[in-house]
């Protein structure tokens, strides 16, 4: 799932692995955990990931299967442990609105509004990946992410009948 922040990851990540039986991992929380950073962005005010280290640690879990990841980047990680790609699209306004409203301010406010409006994350996952496996979905309502479980779990299920 690489998308900007605030599109709805991990909102959609939790509960399609609650319905299908899968295993969520938030990238983000598993780097906090382990403090896989090497070093600090002073102009976004944030950590930077320390990418083989994530990978690393991943590594054991991609390859028994099962595991839906969320990250809103995904050009560094291994091709061979996806079998599909979802980007979620957000409308602007109401993407302003998510992020302003968890506490994103100046620029990196603009700076996150710019990525979505520029295609930044969806043209990273289709330069990374086979472009017949990235589907972009779109996550403004409500309505939204239940359609969105809905075709992913229609999805699942045609996978298991056609590698079994
Ligand atoms: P992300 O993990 O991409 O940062 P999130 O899952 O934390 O995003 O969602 C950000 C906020 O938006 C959160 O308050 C839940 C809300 N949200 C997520 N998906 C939505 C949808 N399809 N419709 C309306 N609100 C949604």
């Amino acid at each position: 799932l690489p998308c900007t922040p605030g599109v709805g990851k991990t909102t959609l990540g939790k509960e399609l692995a609650s319905r299908a039986g899968l295993v969520y991992v938030n990238v983000g929380d598993l780097a906090k955990e382990g403090e896989l950073y090497e070093g600090f962005d002073e102009e976004y005010e944030c950590p930077i990931l320390d990418e083989d280290r994530v990978i690393d640690e991943l590594e054991d879990k991609m390859n028994e299967g099962g595991v839906i990841i969320d990250y809103h980047g995904c050009d560094f990680f291994p091709e061979r442990w996806f079998h599909i790609v979802f980007v979620l699209r957000t409308e602007n306004s109401v993407l302003y609105d998510r992020l302003e409203s968890r506490g994103y301010k100046g620029k990196k406010l603009q700076d996150n509004i710019q990525c979505e409006i520029f295609q930044t994350l969806y043209e990273e996952a289709m330069s990374s990946y086979r472009e017949e496996i990235v589907h972009q979905l779109p996550s403004n309502t409500p309505e939204d992410l239940e359609r969105n479980l809905d075709q992913i779990m229609q999805w699942i299920e045609q996978w298991m009948k056609d590698n079994n």
